[in-house]
């Protein structure tokens, strides 16, 4: 940091993410607005959150649901104007919220007028902007590289016979950031809303921006992990050797000018990638956004594909969480997350969503917010939101859900039961789903046809119904952010392992000089029992939350927990 670094305010802040699309709909046309998400904001200061971070808003043709822009200084028109814009701003700042928006500069549309003019010919100024390559002489893709949502990285472009590279679909061309003016245009941009009042960037694979190979040398095809031609090929793309340096020229040139929370979306990231990059002193972000413990439960995870599942081992999640705490506490800073718009509902992936929903999402939240760093409550997390399971693919919407329901029953012979039981457990759209203000027609989201259906269990599961309960999910998440803002411990408090007996079992401590925090939680179904070690069982303790009132809990060496119970203890 080159200039005094402004105080990390971000480090005592919750963050609430929208999903702008499924937010709250105020013109009957289906899908959600900006006027919407400003007409719920003292829904948001009741909760407590302190920034929101905000799906992408800008012009785009919604190939990938906004994460394919076409220009970076518009508002979307289905979302609204820049006058919507500036006064949802204004709302947010006059009730102490501050407004993260979502930097997506790995790729552009191709319906931007930078791509619009690259792809015209070779020698136009705008072609640099972008990745191309010669397809081999025998006419095929330059290598075996599978984007993210299916097919080749590869399209070719008839006007200069080249192919250029999208790693996600081919209406997203990769930026070619070891381009110096594509560089400036971004930097540029992020200025446009900085100067607008904008606190912040969330940025789209960060860790894509720097290619790990030359742009004229060889490309080498990726591993040979499964039948067929193309290949899972992320790693083939993520983290080049100039990421570092790109990342510091952002902040140098943009981010040292302007008090801001960054977040790098970074898949594949390690954790010295981490600490190098959320380093206070040396590095260009506050924190990352990591996967490895979003790919726990599934057989490829991000770098063969998530739609093989097994089953969540709690020591797992509970060993990658406290890699990243203790690696990154004395140097960086963690973000903390369990959901978001690309990762299925919490509840219904690691905590119950049948009878046990209401305490499981609370012992999730528990645990989660009990760690050391900025965590993020996704759009219906503080309700508790299940994920959906509609039987017709005709019912999804998202390009990543469509393309692999479409190769998996096509091309590798996977039944409709067995690629709809994926979709049932990781697609996207179990995300994306309305947003559930109350028990009424579309359930409260919108007088129109949503762009995508409700989900059907709205009735139960809304806010309205919420708020008007004391134990739901959103008075607990109101207490555990409003513990955030009473209790240092909570937020700077070292982070110190700890791995119960039973696996089932998680927990961990937090310590400050004067005081020690005890997080525990029961992430089974059934009854547990777990031995506190002798010097924690002897120190005082006075309960601070739990998601068990009436279980009357005790302080003593032989704790019981009932099935998702989670309990969290002040020791002095
Ligand atoms: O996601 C990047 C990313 O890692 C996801 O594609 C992820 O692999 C996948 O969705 C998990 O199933 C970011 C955005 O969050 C995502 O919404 C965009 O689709 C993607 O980048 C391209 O912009
Ligand atoms: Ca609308």
């Amino acid at each position: 940091m080159t200039q005094s670094a402004p105080a990390a305010w971000w480090k005592n802040s919750v963050v609430y993410q929208i999903y702008p699309r499924s937010f709250c709909d105020t013109n009957g046309d289906g899908i959600g607005d900006l006027v919407g998400i400003t007409s719920k904001l003292d829904y948001l200061q009741m909760l407590g959150v302190d920034v929101v971070w905000l799906s992408p808003i800008y012009a785009s043709p919604n190939d990938d649901n906004g994460y394919d822009i076409s220009d970076y200084r518009a508002i979307m028109p289905e979302f609204g104007t820049m006058a919507d814009f500036e006064a949802m701003l204004a709302a947010m700042h006059a009730r102490g919220i501050k407004l993260m928006m979502d930097l997506v500069v790995n790729h552009t549309s191709d319906e931007h007028p930078w791509f619009q003019q690259a792809r015209q010919s070779r020698d136009n100024p705008y072609h640099d902007y972008y990745l191309w390559r010669e397809p081999k002489a025998d006419g095929s893709a330059p290598t075996n590289w599978e984007a993210a949502f299916n097919g080749s990285v590869w399209q070719c472009n008839e006007a200069t016979g080249e192919s250029y590279l999208h790693m996600f679909s081919k209406k997203q061309p990769d930026l070619n950031w070891e381009n110096p003016v594509v560089r400036a245009e971004v930097f540029a941009l992020m200025r446009f809303w900085l100067d607008k009042g904008v606190d912040g960037f969330r940025m789209d694979v960060i860790n894509m921006i720097s290619k790990p190979w030359q742009l004229d040398g060889s490309l080498p095809d990726a591993p040979v992990v499964r039948d067929g031609f193309l290949q899972p090929a992320f790693a083939m793309t993520c983290n080049g050797p100039r990421l570092n340096e790109f990342l510091a020229e952002m902040r140098k040139e943009v981010l040292d000018h302007y008090n801001t929370l960054t977040v790098g979306e970074a898949p594949l990231a390690t954790v010295q990638q981490g600490r190098d990059i959320t380093n206070a002193q040396t590095g260009a972000l506050n924190m990352l956004f990591q996967f490895e413990h979003m790919d726990l439960d599934s057989v490829g995870g991000h770098v063969n594909g998530k739609w093989a599942r097994k089953p969540l081992d709690w020591r797992d999640m509970s060993a990658t969480m406290a890699r990243w705490q203790t690696a990154l506490q004395d140097t960086g800073w963690n973000s903390l997350y369990l959901c978001n718009h690309d990762q299925p509902r919490s509840v219904s992936r690691c905590g119950d969503d049948g009878d046990l929903r209401v305490r499981s999402a609370k012992a999730l939240a528990t645990w989660l917010h009990g760690m050391q760093g900025t965590p993020y409550i996704y759009q219906g997390e503080e309700l508790g939101m299940t994920n959906v399971a509609f039987e017709r693919i005709e019912d999804y919407r998202d390009i990543e859900t469509l393309n692999f329901y479409r190769v998996a029953t096509t091309e590798r012979g996977v039944s409709h039961a067995a690629a709809m039981a994926s979709i049932h457990a990781v697609s996207r759209d179990n995300a994306r789903t309305p947003m559930p203000w109350s028990a009424a027609t579309n359930a409260g989201f919108s007088a129109g046809q949503p762009w995508i259906r409700v989900n059907p269990n709205f009735t139960q599961i809304n806010a309205e119904a919420a708020l008007a309960d004391p134990d739901s999910v959103f008075h607990y998440y109101r207490q555990l952010i409003a513990l955030r803002k009473q209790l240092p411990v909570l937020v700077h408090g070292r982070f110190e392992a700890w791995s119960p007996s039973d696996p089932k079992v998680v927990g961990y401590l937090r310590h400050s000089d004067e005081v020690s925090l005890l997080v525990l939680c029961n992430m089974s179904g059934q009854l547990r029992h777990q031995m506190l070690p002798e010097h924690l069982a002897q120190r005082p303790a006075q309960f601070l939350l739990g998601n068990v009132p009436e279980s009357g809990v005790v302080w003593q060496q032989h704790l019981s927990l009932q099935p998702f119970e989670a309990q969290l203890w002040l020791l002095s």
